[in-house]
């Protein structure tokens, strides 16, 4: 199962195995995990090795040790395997928004109905279901039932058989005074017949024209999941998938790779017969857990923080080129960027010649402990946007506004804006000294 990648990723960031086989180790337990989930074999061996081209041809980042960089491709790969960037849109674009429900029989439509109605209730729209399958005697008083349950209106019509004359009733009905309606249809059709499903769901789509077509499939069957998510990607260019039923076979990759290899969007996940057992899919999300949301979270961090920092570092450049000033909002997003990245002792072994603010000649005097960072940065967290913005106005009340609104003696504030002074001051000076040098090389000097 997949969710023991999550102790090999521990086993592999903390074990003293040497690199080079703790790798082959990882990579080996990867391909096991994803093969008894159910993942296309082909799938599994593509992903392993694009991790191993990525291996040779990239370089880690200096934040990173090579273990922790290592972890970041699989889970970046991993990530590409169950739909890459994809976060669904979940927000109704226009209202009343239709939502139609299509899936072979016994899938979970009824049930998902119940808990994407509940989903939107509970951020504050006003839902309406509508019982349109006809085939299955109970369909009706199942849906009426989990309607009370959730304390949503249900609309039905018990003696007719057209599926599709409830299903404009039912929008007529609503369509004034709900913001979402959800269509619930009948599932007869076994797997192997979903042309017939497409067919059906055709008819149904060109009498209410829906604003979403979703096709819910049981996570049960795995890989085969491709087939009928293919079919209906084609066949409905506005629709999306959820999943059902993720909590309850081991095949959950399988399903979850195979719809993501169509192009699909999943939307939701059911993961539980509960009607507030519905999770809106991110496949990043759903790859940070099954590696171990904490150990991925603190490298991702670090990434992130990197990338932050270096952001920063180009606002320095246009700062010293006078492009830009030098805020104490700068400063700010600095401090963050570092917090992000580590201890600061860490980092600084990380990047040569870093001395926390600016590599520049007086570098020592700039330098700041890893105690006055934090101080410093709950004196930023409690000045308002005008004063980062333009630190000039920051007078002796809101110094001691803002010492107390951190925590800190008045001196850390002052300490922190003189800090700032001087950093402008300096900033300055390399500025001007820059011009010198351009008027010299241009023979003005
Ligand atoms: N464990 C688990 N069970 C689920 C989930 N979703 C649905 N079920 C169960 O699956 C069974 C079938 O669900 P229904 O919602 O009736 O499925 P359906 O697609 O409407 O079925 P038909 O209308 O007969 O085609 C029920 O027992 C549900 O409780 C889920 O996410 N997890
Ligand atoms: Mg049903």
């Amino acid at each position: 199962m997949l969710e023991n990648l999550r102790d090999a990723v521990r086993k592999f960031l903390t074990g003293s195995t040497p690199y080079e086989k703790a790798v082959d180790e990882f990579i080996k337990d990867l391909q096991k995990a994803l093969i008894s989930a159910d993942v296309n074999v082909k799938l599994v061996f593509s992903l392993t090795s694009r991790i191993k081209e990525r291996l040779i041809k990239e370089k880690p980042p200096s934040i990173l040790e090579r273990k922790e960089w290592f972890i970041s491709i699989v889970y970046d790969e991993l990530s590409k395997l169950f739909g890459g960037d994809k976060e669904p849109s979940v927000n109704p674009t226009k209202n009343p928004y239709i939502i139609m429900l299509v899936g072979v029989q016994g899938s979970g439509k009824t049930t998902t109905a119940a808990k994407i109605a509940y989903f939107y209730k509970k951020k504050g729209y006003k839902v309406g279901l509508v019982a349109a399958d006809t085939y299955r005697p109970a369909a009706l008083d199942q849906l009426v039932q989990l309607g009370q349950q959730i304390n949503v209106p249900v609309y039905g019509e018990r003696d007719n058989k057209n599926a599709v004359e409830i299903a404009k009733n039912g929008i007529s009905k609503f369509k004034d005074n709900m913001d979402i309606i959800i269509v619930d249809t009948a599932g007869r059709h076994g797997y192997g017949e979903e042309n017939k499903l497409l067919e059906e769901m055709k008819e149904i789509y060109e009498a209410i024209k829906p604003d979403d077509v979703i096709l819910v499939i049981d996570t049960s069957i795995g890989q085969k999941a491709y087939d009928l998510a293919s079919r209906f990607h084609q066949a409905s260019p506005i629709g999306s998938i959820i999943i059902t039923k993720m909590d309850g076979t081991a095949k959950g990759g399988g399903a979850l790779s195979a719809v993501a290899a169509t192009g699909a969007t999943i939307k939701f996940i059911g993961t539980g017969e509960k009607v507030d057992e519905l999770e809106v899919f991110n496949p990043k999300r759903y790859v940070s857990r099954i590696l171990g949301m904490g150990d991925i979270e603190t490298i991702l961090d670090k990434i992130k923080g990197m990338e932050e920092y270096e952001k920063v570092q180009k606002k320095m450049e246009d700062v010293m080129t006078g492009k830009s000033k030098l805020t104490l909002k700068d400063v700010y997003d600095q401090l963050i960027a570092l917090r992000k990245m580590g201890p600061l002792s860490k980092v600084l072994q990380h990047i040569p010649g870093l001395g926390v603010m600016l590599p520049m000649p007086d570098e020592t005097q700039l330098k700041i402990g890893e105690e006055k960072m934090k101080k410093w940065i709950s004196a930023l967290n409690s000045m308002t946007y005008k004063e980062l913005e333009n630190p000039n106005i920051i007078d002796k009340s809101r110094m001691r506004r803002i010492a107390e609104g951190s925590g800190l003696e008045i001196e850390d504030v002052k300490e922190l804006l003189e800090w700032y002074n001087n950093m402008n001051k300096l900033l300055k000076m390399v500025k001007r000294k820059r011009g010198d040098f351009e008027k010299f090389f241009k023979g003005k000097i």
